[in-house]
């Protein structure tokens, strides 16, 4: 194996070439039109143009990357995660074009892709599922029996769905007849088919999963768990290693029972069992196996050790597993946030566009994995994700406050990001005490402070033909500041300064005093000068008065507010003065 095909973008095919690197393999990559300048592409010894944005005609198109694959002599194709990683047809058709395929076989992708297939190669295996049936439900009766042997609250769930679309919580016998129907309808919609299973609802449990490597003879290792509780709508958010406060002999069971699913289910290669995990008990459920490589494999790298491209290429190599991965030293805690081009104060709005700034964090373990960079359009076309920031600590609470730190250090601009999500999840604490759970992002967060990044309505072509700001460092007295200044086409003054509240109130504040020790006294409304009681080089005292200001007609007295010498006197009985006008200065004495 010498040419590895990687069938994807962003920043998985960035992670996975340097791999292909790293082993001294040529990495081939393959990209569409809005990623003619990607990283991936950049990075990577070949790459191919393989069609238009739109994944249907280039990412997912099964005939082309096999051919690309075979136009490029490639001996490998690595399909990352998303896009065609749990694509059986795939997975067969590079295999059939004489072409390893860094995955599990076929059968095993298909087989777990099935959720009804799946819970049967589970059970087959001796692990624990949520009590539920495992064949499709005939009628709501078989549902209400249930509900009446092992109580309530029940999930009706899609069999050929996943992701949580079609799922419905059913809290008593009376609401059974029309959740079915409405889980049927949804079912039908999403995946075509309406066939739905029912199962016992866990209220608020964790998702734990395991990460496993098996090898061509059919050795299986369990290589450590992941906690990936914070999630939103299904969209994880934050994942860690090892899931904090699990007990051993929990873990070691659920590490067990995922090897035997990967025996029996004849796989090979990368994966991950999925499980809810209900703390106050302790129970473990399977609840799918994901035939690929995760997005948040970095932490278990982190913790375990091992690299996990690594460990694919080499076992799609025919490589058997090595001891390092058959029993490895753990160390520490890893975090892994994802960096998505969203708006967590505008309900996670999508927000595609140019990356004007991008600064990543680094130092002491800190890890980035980023598909872009400065001057980089994120597409439209794909997911938003930008960048995957991994922490790893001596312990947890070590790694949590890395992740604060480096989150602050991320400088991304041009696009609203998680970034602030990920802060008030850090200082979240639920979080903070490792109690974790998969209602805590939606029930048990207050995500009201989070303000919306973007201004709406601004379209890509506008973001992107807008002059960037200039950013400025001034000085005030000895202190620093950061000042971006705006050009503003729309109005005559070329450039306006925006600062920092307490920046602007300093500003006025010299204004007003005309520097340090000096009093610059202005007109506090327009009006008519009718007395000057003062001249230049007269001293005078607090609260005296400098002229009288009529302004309709009623008589003002203009004070001074500090004793002093007063100097510059600008104005004459008569004068008609506007708002703010200087009357005179008084030095300080
Ligand atoms: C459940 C559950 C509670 N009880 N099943 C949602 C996605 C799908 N893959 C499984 N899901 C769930 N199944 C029973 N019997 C709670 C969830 C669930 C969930 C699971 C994993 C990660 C995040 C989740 C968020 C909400 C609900």
């Amino acid at each position: 194996m010498e040419r590895v095909l990687v069938a994807n973008r962003g920043e998985i095919a960035v992670r996975i070439l340097r791999a292909c690197k790293e082993l001294g393999l040529v990495g081939i990559a393959v990209y569409a039109d809005p990623d003619r300048d990607a990283l991936h592409v950049e990075l990577a010894d070949e790459a191919w143009h393989i069609g238009e944005a739109s994944p249907a005609k280039s990412y997912l198109n099964v005939d082309l990357i096999v051919e690309t694959a075979r136009r490029a002599r490639a001996d490998a194709v690595h399909p990352g995660y998303g896009f065609l990683a749990e694509n059986a047809a795939f997975a067969q058709a590079v295999m059939d074009a004489g072409i390893r395929w860094v995955g599990p076989p076929a059968a095993a992708i298909a087989a777990m892709g099935d959720k009804v297939e799946a819970r049967k190669v589970a059970e087959q295996a001796g692990a624990p599922l949520v009590p539920g049936t495992v064949e499709p439900l005939t009628g709501p009766d078989a549902a209400v029996a249930f509900g009446a042997e092992h109580g309530y609250p029940l999930a009706l769930k899609a069999a050929f769905g996943g992701g949580g679309r079609g799922m419905k919580v059913v809290r008593g016998a009376e609401e059974v007849a029309a959740a079915l129907q409405s889980a049927e309808r949804e079912s039908k919609a999403a995946f075509g088919r309406s066939e739905v299973y029912v199962e016992r609802y866990l209220d608020a449990p964790r998702h734990v999963e395991a990460q496993i490597l098996a090898d061509g003879d059919g050795e299986v290792a369990f290589v450590g768990e992941r906690d990936c509780s914070l999630q939103r709508r299904h969209q994880k958010l934050v994942e860690e290693a090892p899931a904090p406060g699990l007990p051993e002999e929990v873990r070691a069971a659920l590490g067990k029972a995922s090897c035997d699913i990967a025996r029996t289910a004849g796989y090979t290669n990368a994966g991950t069992v999925e499980f809810l995990y209900e703390p106050r008990t302790g129970g473990f459920y399977f609840l799918e196996m994901n035939t690929r490589l995760q997005v948040e494999h970095p932490v278990t790298e982190l913790v375990s050790g091992i690299d996990l491209v690594h460990a694919q290429l080499r076992v799609a190599a025919g490589e058997p597993l090595q001891d390092a991965w058959r029993e490895p030293s753990y160390r520490g805690h890893a975090i892994e946030v994802r960096v998505n081009a969203e708006d967590p104060g505008s309900k996670f709005m999508p927000a595609p566009g140019l990356v004007r700034g991008w600064r990543e964090p680094s130092g002491p373990g800190v890890r980035v994995d980023a598909g872009v960079r400065a001057g980089f359009t994120v597409p439209q076309a794909y997911d938003s994700l930008l960048a995957k920031l991994i922490v790893w600590g001596e312990d947890r609470d070590q790694a949590r406050r890395r992740m604060l730190r480096a989150l602050d250090e991320f400088v991304i601009e041009g696009v609203p990001t998680t970034i602030p999500f990920h802060r008030l999840a850090m200082l979240d604490p639920s979080f903070a005490a490792g109690d974790v759970s998969t209602v805590l992002v939606e029930h048990g967060m207050d995500l009201s402070t989070l303000a919306p990044q973007t201004t709406p309505a601004v379209d890509d072509r506008e973001r992107t033909a807008k002059p960037p700001p200039r950013r400025l460092v001034i000085e005030l007295d000895g202190k620093r500041f950061d000042v971006d200044v705006f050009p503003q086409e729309e109005v005559k003054v070329a450039e306006r300064i925006r600062m920092p509240r307490s920046l602007k109130a300093l500003e006025r504040a010299r204004a007003e005093l005309g520097g340090p020790g000096k009093e610059v006294v202005k007109t506090p409304m327009q009006g008519t000068i009718v007395k000057v009681l003062v001249a230049n080089g007269d001293t005078v005292s607090p609260g005296q008065t400098l002229v009288v200001l009529e302004a309709m007609k009623m008589e003002n007295h203009v004070t001074a507010h500090q004793a002093g010498t007063v100097s510059g006197v600008n104005v004459k009985e008569g004068d008609t003065v506007p708002t703010g006008a200087t009357i005179a200065t008084i030095e300080a004495t």
